[in-house]
C-alpha cells in the first residue's frame, strides 16, 4: 500500500462554514489529515511527500477550461472587487432559468458553485491542485504495477462536476485518478462516502469507460438531496455504466456490506481493470454529518471484499468528520483491502 500526502492543504483553511443555516467552525479541516498522518505513519506503509505535478492536459479532460481558470484567479480578483477576504462564497445561485453567465467577479461564484460549502480562500487552489496530483500520483503509481495506493486528499473531491464547485469539493481527485488509470483499461469508481458523489457522476453520466458506483443516504433526506437516485442509469453510450444504491438512515454494518456485495457483483459485471475507491469515513456511527451506524470493523470488511475483486485498487480520501476516529478507520480500511 504507497501512501501520497503533502502539506499543501494546510493553505485551504476557511474560517467558518454555512450548516443548515449555522455558522460554525469548518468540519472539513486541516485536523482531519493531521490525525490521518498520525494513524499512517504507525504502519510501516512506504509514504511518498513528493507528488507529480498534474498535466494541464489531464485536468481538462476532468474539468472545463473556464473553471480551472476560474478556480485559479477568482481570490485575487474577488478581493480587488471589494468581496470580503475571509473567503469567495456567492451571493446568488445560478440555478435553474438562472443560467445567463455574468463575468464579474462577485457574481461569477455563483455560476460556479452549487452551494454555499465551497469557501474559497487564497490558497484554496494550490490545496485543491496539489490534492488532484495526490491523486494522479497515487494512480500512476497503480498503472506503474503497484497493486494498492492511497491518496490523502484534502480538500476532498467527488462534489466537484465538471464545472462546479460545492461541498467542501473543488477539483474531482477520484476523476482524475480514474482518468489515469484508463491507461490500463476501464476503470470502476465506487464511491462509498455518506454523500452520493454527485460531481463524480455527473462527469462520467455520459461515458462508458468509467463506471461509477455509489452507495450513499437517500437524497431524500441527505446532501446533496437533488441527485444519487436509484433510477439514475447513465445517458448516451454511457447507459448503464452508472448505479447508485441509496441506503435508509441509521444504516449498519450488515446492510451497508450487502449494498457492498451488489456493487461488487455489478463491477464485476463491468468488466473493468481498475478500480478507484472514493473512501469517505461519514458513515462511521457518530460522525457529525453523517446518519449511518457502521463500526470500525466494517471497513476491514469492506476492504476485503474490494480487494477481493483481485484488482488494484487506488483509494482516494473523500469525507469523514469524526476526526477522533478517522485515522484509525482509514487504517482499517487499509488493512483490509492490503491483507497487512
Ligand atoms: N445538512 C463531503 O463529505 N453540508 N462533503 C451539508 C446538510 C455539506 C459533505 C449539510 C456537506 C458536504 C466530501
Ligand atoms: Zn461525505
Amino acid at each position: 500500500m504507497h501512501i501520497f500526502r503533502n502539506d499543501t492543504h494546510l493553505q485551504h483553511a476557511p474560517v467558518h462554514e454555512f450548516y443548515d443555516g449555522a455558522l460554525i467552525p469548518p468540519f472539513e479541516s486541516a485536523e482531519r489529515a493531521r490525525i490521518i498522518d498520525r494513524a499512517l505513519d504507525a504502519t510501516g506503509y512506504p509514504i511518498h511527500e513528493t507528488i507529480s505535478g498534474i498535466p494541464e492536459s489531464l485536468l481538462t479532460r476532468i474539468h472545463t477550461h473556464d473553471y480551472i481558470h476560474y478556480l485559479q484567479h477568482i481570490y485575487a480578483r474577488w478581493c480587488t472587487a471589494g468581496g470580503a477576504t475571509e473567503a469567495v462564497l456567492p451571493s446568488t445561485l445560478a440555478v435553474r432559468w438562472m443560467h445567463r453567465h455574468s463575468p464579474h467577479p462577485l457574481a461569477e461564484p455563483g455560476y460556479y458553485a452549487f452551494d454555499l460549502s465551497a469557501p474559497i480562500v487564497a490558497g484554496t487552489w494550490q490545496a485543491a491542485r496539489d490534492a488532484a496530483s495526490m491523486a494522479y500520483s497515487a494512480s500512476l503509481a497503480v498503472v506503474n504495477g503497484a497493486p494498492y495506493a492511497y491518496a490523502r486528499c484534502r480538500p476532498p473531491g467527488h462534489h466537484a462536476g465538471s464545472d462546479m464547485c460545492g461541498g467542501y469539493c473543488y477539483l474531482n481527485n477520484a476523476a482524475i485518478a480514474a482518468e489515469t488509470a484508463l491507461a490500463r483499461g476501464r476503470v470502476a469508481i465506487l464511491d462509498i462516502d455518506i454523500h452520493h458523489g454527485n460531481g463524480t457522476q455527473q462527469i462520467f453520466y455520459a461515458r462508458n469507460d468509467v463506471t461509477f458506483v455509489s452507495l450513499h443516504g437517500q437524497p431524500e433526506v441527505m446532501y446533496p438531496y437533488f441527485l444519487g437516485f436509484a433510477d439514475e442509469h447513465g445517458v448516451g453510450s454511457g447507459y448503464g455504466h452508472n448505479r447508485n444504491i441509496p441506503l435508509a438512515l441509521g444504516s449498519d454494518d450488515a446492510t451497508f456490506l450487502r449494498a457492498i456485495d451488489d456493487a461488487c457483483a455489478y463491477i464485476q459485471s463491468q468488466h473493468v481493470h481498475t478500480i478507484v475507491l472514493s473512501a469517505g469515513f461519514d458513515t462511521y456511527a457518530g460522525d457529525p454529518l453523517g446518519g449511518f451506524a457502521l463500526t470500525r470493523d466494517c471497513y476491514v470488511h469492506i476492504g476485503r471484499r474490494c480487494a477481493a475483486l483481485g484488482l488494484p485498487i487506488v483509494v482516494v480520501q473523500e469525507g469523514g468528520y469524526a476526526i477522533e476516529a478517522l485515522g484509525d478507520n482509514l487504517v482499517a480500511l487499509l488493512h483490509g483491502i492490503s491483507g497487512v
